[in-house]
C-alpha cells in the first residue's frame, strides 16, 4: 500500500531492511538463545547513523521524527524486535531530555547519544508500579546542589547497557504523583546501582535489569524541566514512545509473515502445495489485512506527532493496542501454518511469537491503552455536548 512517504523515508525503510536482511537477520537466533546484548550490530547501527534519526540537528542529530524512528524500528523488527528495541529503548530514553531539558541538557546528553556512543533508558516502573505509574515509591529529596535518590527502578530496557537514565522520582511525596520529577543519572554516578538481570520469554537480546538509586546524590542541574512535573514528562514521553513500539509490533508481524507466506508455497501435504488450500489462504489473506491496518494506525500516529499536534494520547494509544494485538495474533498463525515445525527453535517463527508478546505489555499493557482511549473518548465527547 501506498503511504505517501517521501524519497528519503522511502530510502531509510529500505537501507534499515537491508540491514536487518543482511547483518541481523543470520545472527537473530544466537543472541536471543544466549540473552546476550549485540553490541557489535549496534556499532553497526551507529554507524548508520540510525541512532541520529530522532534528534535535532543542532545537538548532531538528522531532525527527523516519530516516524523515521518507527520506518526504521519496524525494518529492524523484521529479523530481530530484540536487537531493534537497542535503538527503540534508547529513544524513549532521550524523549524526557527532548521534551523536558534546557539546552545545556541537550548539549550535554544529545550528541553522544545521537553518535550511538551512549545509549539511553528510560526509569519508570517499579516492582509496585507498573500500570499504576504514579504509584512510584522513588524519591528524589532537595539536598543543597544536590538531589539525593533513593528506590528501585525494573524491567528496565537497556538497563546496564545504557549511559544516560531518565528517571521519574518523587520529589514531594505529600503530592503523590504531581510530586514527580524526572532526571538524568550518568552512568558511573555513586549510588547508581544495576541489580537483576531478567531473563526473558522474548526479545531476550534486549538488555533488561533492576536499576537500584541507593543514597545515589545527583547536581540539581540533571532536574529536567520543573519540580512536580515528572508524571507529566512520563505521560508525553510515552506518548511519544507508544507508536515506536507499534511499529517494533508491527515488524515482528511483517517477518513472522514472511516466513509463513513461503512456507506455505514450499510445503506439500496431500500431494500439494498447502498454499492451495483455501483454509489456509484465508488465514494468510486476514494477516496480510491486518498488519496493513496496522501499518496505516502506525504511520498515522507517528505523522500525527511530528506535525506538533498537542494532544495525541489517543491516537497513540490505538497506534500500540491495535499493532499489538496484530502482531500477537499473526505470529500464532504464522506458528500454525508452519505445524509442528512452528513449534520447534530450528524455525524462525516460534522467535517472533514469543517477541511479539511484551508489545501487548510494556510501555503500557493493551488494558491501560482501552484506559486511556477511553478517557480521551469520553473528554472529547464532554467537550462536544
Ligand atoms: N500528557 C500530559 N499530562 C498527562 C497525560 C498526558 N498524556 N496523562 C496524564 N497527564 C497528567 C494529568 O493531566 C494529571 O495532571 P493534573 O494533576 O495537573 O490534572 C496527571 O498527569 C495525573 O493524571 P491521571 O490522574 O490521569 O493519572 P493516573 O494515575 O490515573 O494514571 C494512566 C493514568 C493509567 C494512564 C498512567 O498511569 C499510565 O499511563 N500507566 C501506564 C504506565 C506505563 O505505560 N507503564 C509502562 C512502563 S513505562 S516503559
Amino acid at each position: 500500500m501506498d503511504y505517501f512517504l517521501t524519497e528519503e523515508q522511502r530510502e531509510l525503510y529500505q537501507l534499515a531492511i537491508d540491514f536487518a536482511r543482511e547483518k541481523i537477520a543470520p545472527v537473530a537466533g544466537e543472541y536471543d538463545q544466549k540473552g546476550e546484548f549485540p553490541w557489535p550490530i549496534v556499532k553497526e547501527m551507529a554507524r548508520m547513523d540510525f541512532f541520529r534519526l530522532w534528534i535535532p540537528e543542532e545537538y548532531d542529530g538528522l531532525g527527523g521524527g516519530v516516524l523515521d524512528l518507527a520506518l526504521v524500528t519496524e525494518a529492524l523488527s523484521t529479523a530481530c524486535g530484540g536487537i531493534a528495541l537497542a535503538l527503540a529503548g534508547t529513544a524513549l530514553g532521550t524523549f524526557p531530555i527532548l521534551i523536558a531539558g534546557n539546552d545545556e541538557q541537550k548539549q550535554r546528553y544529545l550528541p553522544s547519544l545521537a553518535a550511538g556512543e551512549s545509549l539511553a533508558a528510560f526509569c519508570l516502573t517499579e516492582p509496585e508500579a507498573g500500570s499504576d505509574a504514579g504509584a512510584m515509591q522513588t524519591t528524589a529529596k532537595p539536598d543543597g546542589d544536590h538531589f539525593i535518590l533513593n528506590g528501585t527502578k525494573h524491567f528496565i530496557t537497556n538497563g546496564e547497557v545504557a549511559n544516560y537514565y531518565s528517571v521519574i522520582a518523587i520529589t514531594n511525596p505529600e503530592k503523590g504523583s504531581r510530586g514527580a520529577s524526572a532526571f538524568v543519572v550518568e552512568k558511573g554516578t555513586e549510588g547508581l546501582i544495576f541489580g537483576k538481570k531478567e531473563d526473558k520469554m522474548g526479545i531476550r537480546a534486549s538488555a533488561t535489569s533492576e536499576v537500584v538509586f541507593q543514597d545515589c546524590r545527583i547536581p540539581k542541574q540533571n532536574l529536567l524541566g520543573k519540580e512536580g512535573q515528572g508524571f507529566m514528562v512520563a505521560m508525553k514521553t510515552l506518548d511519544k514512545s507508544r507508536p515506536g513500539v507499534a511499529a517494533q509490533a508491527l515488524g515482528i508481524a511483517q517477518g513472522a509473515f514472511d516466513h509463513a507466506v513461503k512456507y506455505a508455497r514450499e510445503r506439500v501435504q496431500f500431494g500439494t502445495s498447502i498454499s492451495s488450500f483455501q483454509g489456509l489462504q484465508w488465514m494468510l489473506a486476514d494477516m496480510a489485512t491486518q498488519i496493513e491496518a496496522a501499518r496505516a494506525l502506525v504511520y498515522a500516529a507517528a505523522k500525527m506527532i511530528d506535525s506538533g499536534a498537542k494532544d495525541v494520547g489517543k491516537e497513540s494509544a490505538m497506534a500500540k493496542l491495535y499493532a499489538s494485538e496484530v502482531a500477537m495474533k499473526v505470529t500464532t498463525d504464522a506458528v500454525q501454518i508452519f505445524g509442528g515445525y512452528g513449534y520447534m527453535k530450528d524455525y524462525p517463527v516460534e522467535k517472533f511469537m514469543r517477541d511479539a508478546k511484551i508489545t501487548q505489555i510494556y510501555e503500557g499493557t493493551s488494558q491501560i491503552q482501552r484506559n486511556v482511549i477511553a478517557r480521551h473518548l469520553i473528554k472529547e465527547s464532554a467537550r462536544q455536548h
